[in-house]
């Protein structure tokens, strides 16, 4: 599965990244060698597959999103003792027995706490269409039981932009409602048509987001040249 494949990493892709953070003598590292530091930041937990960063609990410290066994996300919040990454916060699709393919935090609802949007392959994911969930964030963490799962599916991962923008995040991509290309705007999550074009978006997706009318949005109305299209 395409989608699937692109969260493929291990801890190993921490190493140049933590290397840095070493060279940069963040931490209690000697600044003079790489050397290996993962049992200082993340002791024995150093498992799973990093998937995304951001900072979940707005200390100004950047937080880890890991996955674990393609059905969990544990964030590893910063911290300043060692292990310098906790894991303190879990979300689990485990009991939908499903695989999550893609992790994007961001707040989706501009309450001001971080929330975090999964696609994952449903069970019996026969035409492999995505299905997207968000996570609600609440006083500084995730809210494991409360989510929103979206009512549509996407033919390939959604592009995240502020289409409108309102600094809220927004969901763009083809879903199982229309071939044309859907925005479900952040905030009251309403699903718009996105562009109004005949052709049909090539998958994987190729897209990009940028100011073509200079109105300082992302989005353009008819004049959007940035998506690949099938004739
Ligand atoms: C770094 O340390 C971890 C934990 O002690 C160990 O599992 C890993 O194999 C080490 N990596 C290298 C490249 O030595
Ligand atoms: C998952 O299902 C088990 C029982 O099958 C239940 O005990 C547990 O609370 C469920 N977990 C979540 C997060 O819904
Ligand atoms: C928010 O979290 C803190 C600990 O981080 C806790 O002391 C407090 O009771 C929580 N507040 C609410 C409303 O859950
Ligand atoms: C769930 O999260 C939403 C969005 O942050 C919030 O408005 C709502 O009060 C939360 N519901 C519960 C039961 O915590
Ligand atoms: C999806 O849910 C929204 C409300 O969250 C509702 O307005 C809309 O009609 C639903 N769409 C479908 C296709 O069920
Ligand atoms: C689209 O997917 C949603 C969620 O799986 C489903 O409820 C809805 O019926 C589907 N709509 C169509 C037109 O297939
Ligand atoms: C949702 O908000 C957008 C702008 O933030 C607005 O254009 C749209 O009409 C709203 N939709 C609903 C159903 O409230
Ligand atoms: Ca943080
Ligand atoms: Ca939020
Ligand atoms: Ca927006």
């Amino acid at each position: 599965m395409a989608a699937a494949g692109r969260l493929l990493g291990s801890w190993v892709l921490l190493a140049p990244l933590l290397g840095g953070l070493a060279l940069l003598g963040v931490g209690p590292v000697p600044a003079r060698a790489l050397h290996n530091v993962t049992a200082e930041l993340f002791g024995a937990e150093a498992w799973g597959t990093l998937a995304a960063f951001g900072d979940l609990n707005s200390d100004k410290q950047t937080d880890l999103f890991v996955l674990r066994e393609r059905n969990d996300l544990i964030v590893f919040l910063a911290d300043q003792n060692a292990p310098y990454f906790k894991p303190k916060v879990k979300v689990s699709l485990k009991n939908h027995s499903t695989l999550i393919t893609s992790v994007v935090p961001g707040d989706y609802d501009g309450d001001s706490q971080m929330d975090v949007l999964l696609t994952y392959l449903p069970k019996n994911h026969a035409n492999g269409e995505l299905g997207a969930i968000i996570f609600w964030g609440q006083n500084q963490t995730l809210d494991p039981c409360n989510m929103t799962i979206l009512n549509r599916t996407f033919q390939d991962e959604p592009l995240i932009m502020d289409f409108n923008a309102d600094l809220i995040p927004d969901i763009f991509g083809i879903t199982n409602e229309s071939n044309q290309p859907q925005i479900l705007l952040g905030g009251n999550l309403s699903w718009h048509p996105a562009l109004t074009i005949k052709s049909k978006m090539r998958i994987p997706h190729s897209h990009a987001f940028i100011d073509l009318t200079e109105d300082f949005t992302a989005a353009c109305g008819n004049h959007c040249s940035t998506l690949l299209f099938d004739h």
